[in-house]
């Protein structure tokens, strides 16, 4: 999807590098177009520039308040190249498309700042600037629109390649942004109010990324009325703006340890743990949040009726329900809980359904942290609520995961979408060993291969009958989540299915499943020794599968 770069419209008040930028598309071949002071600038530097007036046959007219905004100069932007009529048309019209658009608007905030009378601050509201800084991004199919000088360097180094589709939809974003914050303190002036710079634009990005996995630089203030609403956290500035305006929930009797300080607070519009209802019970300490979110996020990654239980933010059991399960969330509950029994004690758990009585009915025979549910049945309630030490969470309507995900790091934030990806059909799967395995069997993988991505890493889960039922978490290499793994589901290895949260590195993890009777497996694949894995998972006379995406949580 590169669009090499043959037509190129530079036409900016900031001048800067704009000389070496033009250089550098000129030695790739690439034509430039260019106004007034910026092609004198280039045709000084002894480039060779064609003048926006000889490409419309217009002299600049009301003092240069109409210099490109012509047919010829926005049909050539706005052309969609993949439709065959626009191509014809413009070869009708005569006139050549722009594949680069470099434009940087006349200094209107600046020259307010500067004290300048109305009518200067009014002449330095740009019209043309932004017609085409915004055809362009809306064309981004067809054009890369670039709108700061920080990143000429990257478009130089593209200048003989062209750019992606991915970039040129970055650029895109970024333009819109930056006309909107632009317009932005347009109006404030009009309105008397004191006109704040643009936001101020992030470092630059050495290549431009997808708009909904990066940050987005130079995000316009945005106006009032949407800054009341919750801001959008599917994108990196709308999560980080959403924790900017969180409000405190509570402050915690304690954080990890009872020497720490702790709090909760609220996004504004979340929809999680913070919104739930306690029903019963004492407070909810920090662990238990942890450990609830852990658990939601492990329950809700299924949609049939399931539950996870959480022990220091790894599942020692997840399951779905047994198919025809008269309660089906109490049959999800007592396998999930029959993985682990032992290291369920105390344990958090989340149900994605509503807690039924035969659900209660065995939950309240186990000690348990919390219970964690969009609902509970008024006898499940009866029957939890007589137990003092229980905290019975609801979830708010709509419980749903951020869009984003945020992790501080010193000095900083990390943020990133959740894996929420959905490749989970095993149709997309590469069987590298074995043969056809059953449809049951092939249920329990799938079942096994989301249920890991919930294991932090290096994840190995075996699973049977949908349900978990041994479970190596967090250990620093693959052999000893598979020794866990193996060891947790004592008998029940034999005849499992196991599902690796990475490939493995060498044979010997792949061996220790095995070794305890594993008959099918299924992992990302990827390894320089993916051959020696295959030859032992064939030599053992098992299944194995590739699934292409690893799913990592740290
Ligand atoms: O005066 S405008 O509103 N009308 C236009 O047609 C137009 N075309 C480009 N402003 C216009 N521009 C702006 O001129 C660009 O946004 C840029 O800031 C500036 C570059 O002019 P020059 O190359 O003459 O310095």
């Amino acid at each position: 999807d590169l669009v090499p770069f043959r037509r190129a419209l530079l036409s900016v008040s900031d001048k800067s590098g704009v000389v070496e930028l033009g250089r550098a598309l000129a030695e790739a071949g690439v034509e430039l177009v260019s106004t007034g002071s910026t092609a004198k600038m280039l045709a000084d530097a002894g480039l060779p520039v064609t003048e926006v007036a000889q490409v419309t046959g217009f002299q600049e007219a009301l003092d240069g308040r109409v210099k490109t905004l012509h047919p010829a100069i926005h049909a050539g932007l706005l052309a969609d190249l993949r439709l065959e009529h626009h191509e014809a048309q413009l070869a009708e019209l005569g006139i050549a498309p722009f594949e680069l658009v470099v434009v940087n608007l006349y200094p209107f905030v600046e020259t307010v700042r500067s004290g300048a009378a109305d009518a200067d601050v009014v002449e330095q509201i740009d019209i043309g600037g932004p017609a085409m800084v915004r055809a362009s991004a809306k064309n981004h199919a067809n054009v890369a629109i670039v709108t700061d000088p920080r990143i000429y360097p990257l478009i130089a180094k593209a200048a003989g390649t062209g750019l992606t589709l991915l970039q040129r939809r970055a650029l895109a974003r970024d333009a819109f942004a930056h006309t909107a914050a632009y317009d932005g303190a347009v109006a404030r002036w009009f309105a008397g109010e004191p006109v704040e710079a643009p936001a101020a634009p992030a470092a630059p990005k050495p290549e431009p990324v997808e708009p909904a996995a990066a940050p987005a630089a130079q995000a316009a203030p945005a106006p009032a009325a949407v800054e009341a609403s919750a801001p959008d956290t599917s994108s990196a500035t709308g999560l980080l703006k959403a924790v900017g305006a969180a409000t405190l929930v509570s402050g915690l009797r304690y954080g990890e340890n009872s020497h720490q300080q702790a709090g909760i607070f609220a996004l504004p519009g979340g929809a999680g743990i913070t919104q739930a209802e306690l029903l019963h019970g004492k407070p909810m300490s920090f662990n238990n949040y942890v450990d609830a979110d852990a658990a939601l996020r492990a329950a809700f990654d299924f949609s049939e009726p399931a539950v996870a239980i959480i022990k220091h933010a790894n599942p020692c059991g997840i399951a779905v329900a047994a198919a025809g399960a008269a309660d089906p969330i109490a049959s999800a509950h007592e396998r999930a809980h029959a993985c682990d029994p032992v290291s369920a004690f105390g344990g958090v758990i989340a149900a994605n359904r509503t807690v039924t009585r035969a659900m209660a009915e065995t939950v309240k025979d186990i000690f348990t942290e919390v219970v964690v549910a969009p609902d509970f049945e008024p006898e499940a309630l009866e029957l939890l609520t007589a137990k003092k030490n229980i905290r019975l969470l609801r979830l708010p309507e709509g419980y749903a995961r951020e869009g984003s995900e945020l992790r501080q790091v010193s000095g900083g934030v990390l943020v990133q979408q959740p894996d929420t990806f959905e490749g989970f059909s095993s149709h997309t799967w590469r069987r590298v060993s074995g043969s056809h395995v059953s449809d049951a069997v092939l249920a329990d993988l799938e079942f096994a291969w989301r249920a890991c991505r919930s294991v932090k890493s290096n994840a190995i889960l075996l699973a049977s009958g949908l349900a978990s039922v041994g479970v190596g978490m967090g250990q620093v290499n693959r052999v000893d989540s598979c020794k866990l793994a193996v060891e947790r589901a004592g008998d029940r290895a034999a005849g499992s299915v196991a599902a690796s949260d990475a490939f493995f590195p060498f044979a010997d993890g792949l061996q220790i499943l095995l070794d305890a009777g594993v008959t099918a497996v299924v992992q990302p694949g990827g390894s320089v020794r993916d051959e020696e894995v295959i030859a032992a998972a064939n030599a053992a006379g098992i299944t194995m599968y590739f699934t292409g995406e690893r799913h990592f949580a740290h």
